[in-house]
């Protein structure tokens, strides 16, 4: 359904996030509607969908079982206060999950966001810690170019420079492995690059400074996405839980753009061989129609909180829309998408062709590096000299004329398409990249 053109006098009372909003407001790019692997722009145009949204629409749009439940739910039970009270779907919901996640996590804790999730799991780290006696265990780990969100708790344990540096002194107690990029020796490696598992051994730097007994947590993405697409070279996850293990240190993984099928497996852990103590999802979860988040964690975490007076609150933090029934609904509807297609593994039955077309741009004019996993792509360009970002924003900019929506970062394009993507649309994606970087400045 096409709705009236947009006025560009009505867009200034909208304060959009992570956005050039003046830029943007002068030359507005609006979708309308979407379905399955198409937006519809506001002047009516088809756009293919290479990021599911933002890394989240992995069902692709406008999905029946999905739009249904919600339709249903809302006209069933629209709110149920999440605290003290409860209702079935986010119990239905809870459990189907668990039936999904690795072996051992047993429990979930409701969000809204992945930053959200982030926070939290954060929070029940350093508590589970205390519960556990282990009180001097309060600092948090995470690495360079790391991307948690953008709660202080994830802007803290994240990497990302422009995200950090204009709010102050973050949280304390924080510290940051080295991120495992590596263009010299690991440039255009399909999947997990050959070199730099001995960069795991940075936590054991940090935990040499700062003594072992005062960490909490690590907190890594299994392969970082908003910086880029960084895939963890061989071995390194599971030099990162050894050293965890023994040092008594909790891995968290923040799976916000790894969890729900986008590597091939249900998980990234699934995917390495590699199992958290705890691992933070959103996006993909209720295929990004409804905001929700879950922080999945292991049995002996959850046990450790539930000790004291059966009737006193065990954990002090929740949010008014934990386990909000729409979003339980859209979750159960995502849940039975995945499932009844297959969608949880269909991408890696589409890796080796998404491979195979993502590396074919090898040698084209800028192109400084190719990487990709699962059903995750990333092309490097060589920045302008002094003015980083440009080219690769200049190339967003061409895709979307030619009805193609992609993301970058600094002068990285990162592309994610929804798991129902069929061959011809991947050829669709590398056939427009390749023409728009033939013509790039
Ligand atoms: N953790 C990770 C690993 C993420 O990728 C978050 C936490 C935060 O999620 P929320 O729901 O609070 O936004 C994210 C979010 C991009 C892009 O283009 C990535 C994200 C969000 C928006 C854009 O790379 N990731």
């Amino acid at each position: 359904m096409a709705s009236a053109p947009v006025r560009t006098n009505n867009l200034e009372a909208f304060w959009m996030p992570f956005t050039a909003n003046r830029q943007f407001k002068q030359a507005p790019r609006m979708f309308v509607s979407a379905d399955r692997m198409h937006y519809t722009t506001s002047d009516g145009r088809q756009v293919l969908d290479g990021t599911a949204g933002l890394w989240c629409c992995n069902a692709g749009h406008n999905r029946p079982k999905i739009v249904e439940a919600i339709r249903q739910q809302a006209g069933e039970l629209d709110y149920a206060p999440a605290f003290q009270m409860g209702h079935p779907k986010a119990f239905e919901l809870a459990s189907r999950l668990t039936q999904i996640t690795p072996e051992g996590f047993d429990h979930v804790f409701f969000t809204n966001s992945g930053s959200e999730s982030v926070d939290t799991a954060l929070k029940i780290a350093i508590a589970y810690q205390r519960a556990k006696g282990q009180g001097s265990r309060f600092r948090l780990i995470g690495r360079e170019r790391g991307y948690h969100g953008v709660n202080f708790g994830g802007i803290s344990v994240g990497g990302i420079v422009t995200n950090r540096k204009m709010f102050g002194t973050l949280l304390t107690g924080v510290d940051h492995m080295r991120h495992t990029h590596d263009l010299d020796r690991n440039a255009y490696t399909v999947g997990e690059p050959e070199h730099g598992a001995e960069l795991a051994d940075d936590l054991l730097r940090i935990t040499t400074l700062h003594d072992p007994s005062t960490i909490a947590a690590v907190i890594v993405e299994p392969v970082a996405g908003s910086t880029g697409v960084l895939v963890p070279p061989k071995g390194y996850l599971k030099k990162l839980r050894e050293i965890c293990d023994q040092h008594g240190i909790l891995l968290i993984f923040d799976e916000v753009i790894t969890g729900y099928g986008r590597l091939g497996t249900p998980f990234a852990a699934d995917y390495f061989g590699v199992t958290p103590d705890i691992m933070v999802t959103a996006k993909g979860l209720t295929n990004g129609v409804i905001p929700m988040g879950a922080v999945f964690v292991k049995k002996d975490i959850y046990d450790a909180f539930m000790t004291g007076p059966e009737h006193l609150i065990e954990f002090f933090h929740g949010y008014t829309y934990s386990g909000n029934p729409i979003a339980s609904a859209a979750a159960l509807g995502t849940l039975d998408t995945y499932q009844e297609e297959g969608l949880l593994t269909r991408a890696a039955e589409l890796a080796p062709y998404w491979a195979d077309a993502l590396h074919s741009l090898k040698g084209l004019p800028h192109v400084i590096d190719l990487r990709s996993i699962g059903l995750i792509g990333a092309i490097e360009l060589e920045p302008i000299a002094g003015l980083p970002t440009k080219r690769a924003f200049s190339a967003f900019l061409k895709a979307y004329d030619a009805g193609l929506l992609i993301r970058t970062t600094g002068d990285i394009i990162a592309l994610s398409p929804p798991l129902i993507i069929e061959k011809s649309q991947i050829d669709f994606i590398f056939d427009t990249l390749k023409d728009i970087l033939t013509s790039l400045d």
